[in-house]
């Protein structure tokens, strides 16, 4: 799929994104104003975002993949996965505090966390090149936040907002993937203590591993690979769940132990 913006447009449409992750408002889809915005002009605002946090001296930590499971897809009606990049920024360590105010709409979702010992790279890079080059897995929340009203979005506009990423925080147990059975790992998620959604692992892509290539193909396509040492998110094995000041939440990952939060 083809570019329609402009270099100027992509500037200021990422700069515009890029303000509203920082004050936490809300804007309007980006495809109000650009109706014809296709998934390239989609990842090109993201590239361009990108930049501009590395210019203000955020680190590029690694991606992450989203709407990877039918579950997210159905409940945000949008059939395609969607990939955003993680800076130092966002991280949160395990067991911390996370203040609400500072997003619009929070939700969490359960992950599998790979971190890779060597380079990945497409267009055809498969599951089997991706367990090879993974040093080891570990669970994480993600907590998501769409800049857009009432997370009502179309692929182009929340491309363009990175994927609606916000923080995230990895913990429990990191493992080797030869020693589990990644697809069958089953995962609870618990908010003040009662368990609101509950998923194995085969609902990513039938593999968590699969979410991973299917990002690098993803990242070829822009021209790029994903790097040594990286942090990659493979996508919410359940449905994202909303959350506020004052919950707590923890996921317990059968095999990986378990994340926890609280919300302020
Ligand atoms: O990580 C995710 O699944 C987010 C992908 C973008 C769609 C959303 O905000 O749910
Ligand atoms: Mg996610």
């Amino acid at each position: 799929m083809s570019l329609t913006l402009q270099k100027e447009d992509i500037i200021r449409l990422a700069e515009r994104v890029a303000e509203a992750q920082t004050t936490a408002h809300v804007i309007p889809l980006l495809t109000e104003e650009f109706p014809a915005m296709t998934v390239a002009d989609g990842y090109a605002v993201q590239q361009e975002l990108r930049r501009g946090w590395v210019v203000r001296g955020n680190r590029l930590i690694g991606w992450k993949i989203g709407l990877t499971s039918k579950a997210k897809m159905q409940q945000m009606n949008v059939y395609e996965p969607a990939i955003g990049f993680l800076t130092h920024d966002m991280a949160r360590p395990e067991n911390s505090t996370i203040v609400a105010a500072g997003m619009i709409h929070p939700r969490v979702e359960c992950e599998v966390a790979f971190v890779t010992r060597q380079a990945l790279r497409g267009p055809d890079c498969n599951r089997a090149q991706v367990l090879a080059a993974t040093d080891f897995v570990l669970p994480a929340v993600e907590v998501i936040d769409s800049r857009y009203a009432a997370y009502k979005f179309d692929l182009p506009s929340v491309i363009a907002d990175n994927s609606s990423s916000a923080r995230f925080v990895a913990g429990g147990r990191a493992r080797n993937t030869s020693d589990l059975d990644l697809r069958t790992l089953g995962v609870v998620i618990e908010i003040n203590g009662e368990i609101v959604a509950t998923g194995a692992s085969a609902a990513v892509l039938d593999h968590p591993a699969e979410a991973i290539a299917r990002l690098v193909n993803i990242l070829h396509a822009q021209g790029e690979e994903l790097a040594a040492g990286s942090f990659v998110m493979s996508g919410g094995i359940t449905e994202a769940i909303p959350v506020k000041a004052g919950d707590h939440v923890t996921a317990r990952f059968q095999e990986l132990g378990s994340v926890s939060m609280r919300f302020i």
